[in-house]
């Protein structure tokens, strides 16, 4: 069905829209604008809501709010479109179900409506940069390209533009996949370690979810794999056409190292050089396995001179080990998108023999932090924690092999977390916002998050 189809077929139908947020909230104003009757329900209050609240008013949207909002779900409405963050099998959407109503979500619909071509992208780490690698290198070789996704932008609001002939990338959580019924022709699967166990049952649920981006794919698709990754590389064996890429071993077939080269590899030989690792600007091991999935996903729609060129132009994406300033010789970094212990693990390892400043903690995604308490003691030189988390983070720092008397301070207030950073650095030093945790607890995201560090920062 086509944008304009959809519209028809859904004016005049009752639907209920869940979560009035970033992905929801373009949808509202389509749904309404197409003349279906919405109501849109959130646990915040009109307050909380801030201008959205007189928006939808506008817009004759009904709204149900606060503590009760899931319990007026319209016996009448034919779809249910819910927000990520909620899930689908909570008593008042599976009894909406039961009552023969449809329940989905911004995303789904922009998969069955998108007349463009998708390139989705998903895993624990490194899906934010390899999406927007692949975006990059797209846009510099001519296509029109989309981007969004959970990195941020809800891509129904730009459906109207799209044509065949552009490209669509797409990031994709969990909490998107996990209902979704359809796969992309291009998809790609960083890596899969445990994050999110506070929202799925249990690890295999999030493990399951992951499969979704490639298991409605057909012999026409591709789906790219960390090989090095125990559970990505094991899809392989569930997907159609699975390409692999290691950054550890000699592949057969796919994409591997060849001293500083990325190279493609088929039937054991050699097919091309694709990409001179030393002229990667952003740093680190792990962005040299994003480029490795972003060249795998992109082979065929580009050159090797467009990947080289990225390689040497793109700076990464902001939040994610984002350098801010340099003040009294101690450089500031932000990396506030690292909402699980992988992820600031990641940022540590990428500044090598050099231990860092280390800022960390928020609100508490019962990711286990034992493994991590061994990374911080090796890689960090002095902990600043803040947050829900801190308590947590202290005891594995603490009880780990590793331990040898690394110094924590533990803050009330995150203003009061980066100045003490501050405090303790001397010339040469690296300070990093790298939380190891979600924003919730403290900021209404890690964008906000991140920007208010950067503010703090740049205050001194
Ligand atoms: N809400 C409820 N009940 C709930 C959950 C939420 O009423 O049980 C309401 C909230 O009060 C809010 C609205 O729903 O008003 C939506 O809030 P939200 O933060 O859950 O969702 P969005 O603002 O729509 O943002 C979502 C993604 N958030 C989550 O999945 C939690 C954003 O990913 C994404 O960028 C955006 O859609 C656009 O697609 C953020 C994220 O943290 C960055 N993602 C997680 C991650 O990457 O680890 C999955």
């Amino acid at each position: 069905m086509d944008f304009r189809d959809w519209k028809k077929k859904i004016k005049g139908q009752n639907v209920a829209v869940i979560g009035i947020g970033v992905s929801n909230l373009p949808l509202i104003r389509i749904l309404a604008e197409a003349g279906a009757h919405v109501t849109a329900h959130d646990k915040r209050n009109p307050d909380q809501l801030e201008d959205a609240y007189g928006e939808l008013q506008k817009l004759g949207v009904k709204m149900v709010l606060g503590e009760h909002y899931l319990d007026a779900i319209d016996a009448e409405v034919s779809v249910v479109y819910k927000t990520p963050g909620i899930r689908y099998d909570v008593p008042a959407l599976q009894k909406a179900a039961d009552r023969g109503a449809r329940i989905t979500s911004e995303m789904e619909l922009f998969f069955e409506l998108c007349p463009a071509k998708i390139i989705a992208v998903t895993g624990s780490d490194g899906k934010t940069t390899t999406t927007s690698l692949i975006h990059d290198m797209l846009k510099r070789a001519g296509y029109t390209c989309y981007l969004g996704g959970n990195i941020g932008h809800p891509l129904v609001e730009e459906l109207a533009g799209m044509t065949e002939q552009d490209i669509a990338i797409v990031e994709l959580s969990s909490f998107q996949l996990h209902t979704m019924r359809q796969s992309p022709g291009i998809s790609v699967v960083t890596n899969v370690t445990p994050n999110h166990l506070d929202w799925h049952t249990d690890f295999q649920e999030y493990v399951d979810a992951k499969k979704a981006i490639f298991a409605h794919q057909d012999e026409r698709s591709k789906v790219v794999l960390n090989y090095d990754n125990e559970i990505t590389c094991n899809f392989g064996k569930e997907a159609k056409n699975p390409v692999y890429f290691s950054s550890k071993e000699a592949l057969e077939n796919g994409y591997c190292l060849q001293g500083n080269h990325i190279v493609l590899m088929k039937d054991g030989e050699v097919d091309r050089e694709v990409l001179d690792i030393t002229d990667i600007y952003i740093p680190g091991m792990h962005n040299v396995e994003n480029y490795m999935a972003a060249i795998a996903a992109t082979d065929a729609l580009i050159s090797d001179a467009v990947v080289q060129e990225t390689a040497r132009e793109f700076h990464g994406v902001p939040h994610r080990i984002e350098f801010v300033r340099e003040l009294d010789g101690v450089k500031y970094y932000n990396d506030s998108i690292a909402s699980s212990p992988a992820r600031t693990t990641a940022g540590l390892v990428s500044f090598g023999e050099q231990k860092v400043i280390l800022i960390a903690g928020g609100y508490d995604k019962k990711i286990p932090f034992e493994e991590f308490g061994t990374v911080v003691n090796d890689h960090v030189k002095k902990l600043v924690l803040v947050g829900l988390t801190s308590e947590k983070i202290e005891t594995a720092v603490r009880s780990a092999k590793n331990y040898a008397g690394l110094p924590i301070h533990r803050c009330n207030g995150f203003q009061e977390a980066v100045e003490t950073a501050r405090e303790l650095a001397e010339p040469g030093d690296i300070v990093i916002l790298s939380p190891a945790c979600a924003s919730f607890d403290l900021f209404k995201n890690f964008e906000v998050r991140g920007d208010t560090f950067k503010e703090i920062v740049n205050g001194f």
